[in-house]
């Protein structure tokens, strides 16, 4: 049994030594597995004397329960060492500031949609959305312009294909966000206060106009919503979009089929050798058409002509925003060059807000 003591110190010494959990393993199994060295010096247990076996016996024991517990000790201070080393080489400031990133800018047109809606919200008004492909139905019929209207004509529409055999009214691109608010009437009915932002598409490209462009139309039905509402609510649109104390309007009798009385409204400016200034001198620029919506309109979107009235207006987002901003070409809007990006752009973090100023 002297031997005892040499396999005590030989496993001991090999377990701390040892430098991963397979090496470990291969070590349990030659100690104190089934067949292992201490199992080995059990079994000759058999041969002694009751006297050596009581000595022996104890002792082996001993031994085995060392050597396990050699190993679980080994076995955890491998897997605390293996973790620190990660944590050594995958630690991260995270106090650390953000990294700068080259600057996207928003667009004008988003810009200014959202300062519109900002102004308008102000004033009660949600915002509504649709299609931008649309039925003839909603886009012409519902706005009193029926099949052989020539308003159809002047508004230069896109058809989606039809097969000749398919019988059903065509598709259209919508030529103004009108039918958002038919929507709007039919799914809420009246009393309703909404704006119906976005694009639409008229097949006309020149200096002056791209086959797609955007428009903001509002609309306030109730019992007794007069001109004179859509007055004080047009003044103070124009007034805070274009951030001036005091502008003069002028509404122009004019014609749309979707309202009666129509009016066109210009705004008081002055032109300085090619600077455009708003609510000063006294030269008038148009900006928006607007009117009293026709009866035939507000039935066609399932709304009592005889229990309700109101108004409705339409703005073109990107000519208010060349105005504004003072761009002088409508086509560079759509180039997606990041030079006029960068140039013409807007920060991010810069959201619109009636209070806070609305462009900075
Ligand atoms: C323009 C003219 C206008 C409307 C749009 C409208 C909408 C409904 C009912 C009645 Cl649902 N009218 N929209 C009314 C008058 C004028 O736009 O020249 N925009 C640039």
């Amino acid at each position: 049994m002297d031997d005892l003591g040499d396999l005590r110190a030989k496993y001991l010494t090999a377990v701390n030594e040892s430098a991963d959990e397979a090496s470990l393993e291969a070590l349990r199994v030659a100690a104190v597995g089934k067949k292992g060295e201490v199992a080995l010096k059990m079994r000759e247990l058999g041969k002694m004397t009751p006297e050596e076996r009581q000595v022996a016996g104890p002792a082996l024991n001993a031994l085995k329960d060392e050597i396990n517990a050699a190993l679980a000790a080994k076995k955890v201070a491998l897997a605390d060492a293996a973790l620190n080393a990660r944590l050594e080489t995958e630690w991260l400031d995270v106090t650390l500031p953000a990294r700068g990133r080259p600057a996207g800018t928003i667009h004008p047109i988003s810009q200014v949609t959202e300062e519109v809606t900002a102004i308008f919200a102000d004033m009660g008004f949600a915002v509504a959305e649709g299609p931008q492909i649309e039925t003839d139905f909603y886009n012409f019929d519902a706005l009193n312009i029926p099949p052989h209207h020539p308003a159809r004509q002047e508004f230069d529409t896109f058809y989606m294909h039809r097969d000749e055999a398919d019988e059903r009214p065509p598709h259209v691109l919508r030529t103004h966000t009108s039918p958002v608010q038919i929507r709007a009437m039919e799914k809420t009915g009246a009393p309703i206060r909404v704006i119906a932002p976005g694009r639409v598409y008229r097949s006309d490209y020149d200096i002056t106009h791209t086959p797609m462009f955007h428009q903001v139309e509002g609309l306030a039905i109730g019992k007794d919503i007069s001109m004179a509402n859509l007055k004080w609510v047009l003044e103070e649109f124009v007034r805070a979009f274009f951030e001036v104390e005091n502008v003069e309007l002028r509404f122009r009798a004019s014609h749309f089929p979707f309202t009666e009385p129509s009016a066109e409204v210009d705004i008081q400016c002055s032109w300085d050798n090619g600077q455009l200034k708003v609510g000063e001198g006294d030269d008038w620029m148009e900006i928006l058409g607007s009117g009293m919506v026709h009866p035939k309109v507000l039935e066609a979107a399932g709304v009592d002509p005889n229990e309700y009235q109101g108004f409705a207006f339409g703005v073109g987002i990107d000519r208010i925003a060349m105005l504004k901003y003072g761009i002088p070409d409508l086509r560079a809007f759509f180039d997606s060059d990041l030079r006029w990006l960068r140039h013409y752009g807007f920060s991010a973090l810069d959201m619109p807000n009636i209070h806070g100023g609305l462009s900075k």
